[in-house]
């Protein structure tokens, strides 16, 4: 049994060459800007503050590692969809997230956060389809289930339908609730 409340920041990196030392299973958490990843974090360690987590989108611009109970790295990936400045941040973020795919031996599962009141978005389809193509083993959490309505809900249906992913592919949470997680945990112990 992992304990995910034995959890530690490792450190921030801007592209996976610079990922701690000693190999350990790695699984990546990624998501629209705002959709909830740091929360997740937060929620999955019982942390108010292990990972950042703010109501201005996009503050996070690099792989944050956790260590969780010395089993795997939690990894938390920069929000895509919000560009600033004129720079397009969508670019740096598909440099950063290719390289980090690459040839990565110890990445066991990707969690793609959706938020449970959106529609899906063109990088949200990408990013699904880019791990279905690449066979990479991943999972659908679905994201601030306390607040949706029961129209929200059945248009997700709907959505998750059209995916085609197994039962065991999708998670419904919150991080305000955390029963909601326990399903994920085991997910994830299941996937290293
Ligand atoms: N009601 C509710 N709010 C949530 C939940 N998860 C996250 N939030 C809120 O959504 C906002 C964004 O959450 P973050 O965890 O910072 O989102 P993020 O995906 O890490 O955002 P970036 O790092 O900017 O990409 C915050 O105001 C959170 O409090 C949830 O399960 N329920
Ligand atoms: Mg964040």
């Amino acid at each position: 049994m992992i304990n995910f409340l034995n959890a530690t920041f490792i450190k921030s990196c801007p592209n996976r060459d610079e990922r701690p030392q000693g190999q350990k299973p790695e699984v990546l958490i990624v998501g629209r800007s705002n959709v909830g990843k740091s929360s997740l974090i937060n929620a999955l360690t019982q942390r108010k503050k292990l990972a950042f987590t703010s109501s201005k989108p996009g503050h996070t611009r690099l792989l944050n590692y956790y260590d969780i109970d010395g089993q795997f790295y939690l990894v938390d990936a920069p929000g895509y969809g919000y560009a600033k400045g004129g720079i397009d941040l969508d670019k740096l973020f598909a440099e950063m997230m290719e390289s980090y795919f690459a040839d990565n031996k110890e990445l066991k599962l990707v969690l793609i956060l959706l938020d449970a009141r959106r529609e899906l978005n063109v990088d949200d389809i990408e990013i699904i389809d880019y791990v279905k193509e690449n066979e990479i083993p991943f999972a659908v959490v679905i994201t601030k289930c306390d607040k949706v309505n029961q129209k929200e809900r059945a248009a997700l249906n709907k959505h998750l339908k059209e995916m085609e992913l197994t039962n065991e592919q999708v998670y419904f949470t919150s991080a305000m609730n955390g029963q909601t997680l326990s399903l994920l945990k085991k997910g994830i112990e299941k996937s290293l």
